[in-house]
């Protein structure tokens, strides 16, 4: 939190314990009270913890700003045990500060997927828009696989009980942001194609890891000569752009129907800055030897270039989708274990970002 963000906190803190004071009914709740705002464990004690730790200049501002708030709370208390109010219905102060609303800020996610999309921007590319609840021809058949295909077994699939349409299927939750490759292909018709799909994705799954509903970010990019070096290029853009510039893409062989050939993308783990094990010499427990795996990519499958009306002769592409939430937490000095925090109303949690 910036120091405008957190003088509104403590200016609240004052004002609603200030009120609740001039409120109080009887001489316990006027106790009660005391103890909630001015305890040792109190709400302004622990307000200590929102500053940042080595700030000296914040540590002197607030040390000053909270001593005031609980010379103000300490006077409120003394003010209202010496003059009682007749009634408790006819005792008001009209001089007493409003409470202020307090000041929310954007969930995480969303500024993620904010800063995502000014990176790509930069190099050029514009966010598309496609179904979070699509046919089952641009979620799997047109991304080569075929009803029945093995491949399908993979993506935990929540289905929507609907009447099937002739040519496109039935109706799923997107599994995956790729339902966006062959409709943006339909979309411009002849490349070059430079997509950026960002979109919320289903899955059956839960774990520290894996949440039911998740959000991926896909670039397609389709054009003559293509290579593999634009791929890795762009990878590497975005890791320097996002994490730092000592952060880069590591490419592992892996299967996608939908490219050929495909990989798993990495990125140098962040905690122990790719040595897989910490200052301590212990081993590290955010990664796997270094590397932490964050998204999936690949050469456009000719097939699928052509399920888009695209000639695979003439043109190559690259793709690559990642999840939002597993790059958000590699974010330097973030260390999130779990991503089903971010999803958990927890307001203590997202306050901190
Ligand atoms: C895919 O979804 C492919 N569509 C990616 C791709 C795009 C490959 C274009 C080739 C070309 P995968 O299932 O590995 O691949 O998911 C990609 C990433 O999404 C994962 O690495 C992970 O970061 C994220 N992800 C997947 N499932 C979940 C989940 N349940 N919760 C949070 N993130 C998830």
């Amino acid at each position: 939190m910036d120091n405008q963000q957190l003088r509104e906190k403590l200016l609240n803190l004052k004002n609603e314990a200030i009120a609740l004071i001039q409120d109080a009914k009887s001489e316990a709740e006027l106790e009660r009270l005391r103890v909630v705002y001015l305890g040792r464990k109190g709400k302004i004690n622990k307000f200590v913890g929102n500053i940042k730790k080595g700030d000296e200049s914040q540590k002197r501002e607030f040390g000053t700003l909270l001593n005031d708030a609980k010379i103000a709370v300490q006077e409120a208390l003394e003010s209202k045990t010496k003059n009682p109010p007749a009634s408790s219905e006819d005792w008001i102060d009209v001089t007493l500060p409003a409470k202020r609303p307090p000041l929310g800020h954007l969930h995480p996610v969303t500024q993620a997927i904010d800063e995502i999309t000014k990176i790509f921007e930069r190099i050029g590319f514009v966010r598309a828009r496609y179904p979070e609840v699509d046919y089952d021809y641009y979620v799997f058949s047109a991304l080569n696989m075929p009803a029945n295909h093995p491949a399908r077994d993979e993506w935990e699939t929540f289905f929507i009980k609907s009447p099937k349409h002739p040519k496109y299927g039935g109706l799923v939750l997107t599994t995956h942001t790729s339902n966006g490759q062959v409709r943006e292909m339909e979309r411009v018709g002849k490349p070059p194609i430079r997509m950026l799909n960002i979109a919320k994705c289903y899955r059956r799954q839960q774990d520290a890891t894996h949440t039911s509903m998740f959000h991926q970010f896909e670039i397609l990019v389709i054009d003559e000569n293509i290579t593999i070096q634009h791929l890795k290029g762009t990878l590497d853009y975005f890791a320097r752009e996002f994490y730092g510039k000592e952060i880069s893409a590591r490419l592992r062989p892996f299967h996608f129907q939908f490219t050929e050939p495909s990989f798993e993308v990495d990125f140098t783990c962040t905690i122990c800055q790719g040595k897989g094990q910490l200052d301590t010499g212990e081993r590290c427990r955010f990664c796997k030897s270094g590397w932490l795996e964050v998204g999936g990519a690949g050469m456009v499958h000719p097939a699928v270039l052509q399920a888009g009306g695209i000639d695979p002769k003439m043109y190559t592409g690259f793709a690559f989708g990642m999840g939002v939430e597993r790059a958000y937490r590699l974010k330097p000095g973030l260390k999130l274990d779990d991503i089903r925090l971010l999803y958990s109303n927890n307001l203590e949690f997202l306050e901190q970002f």
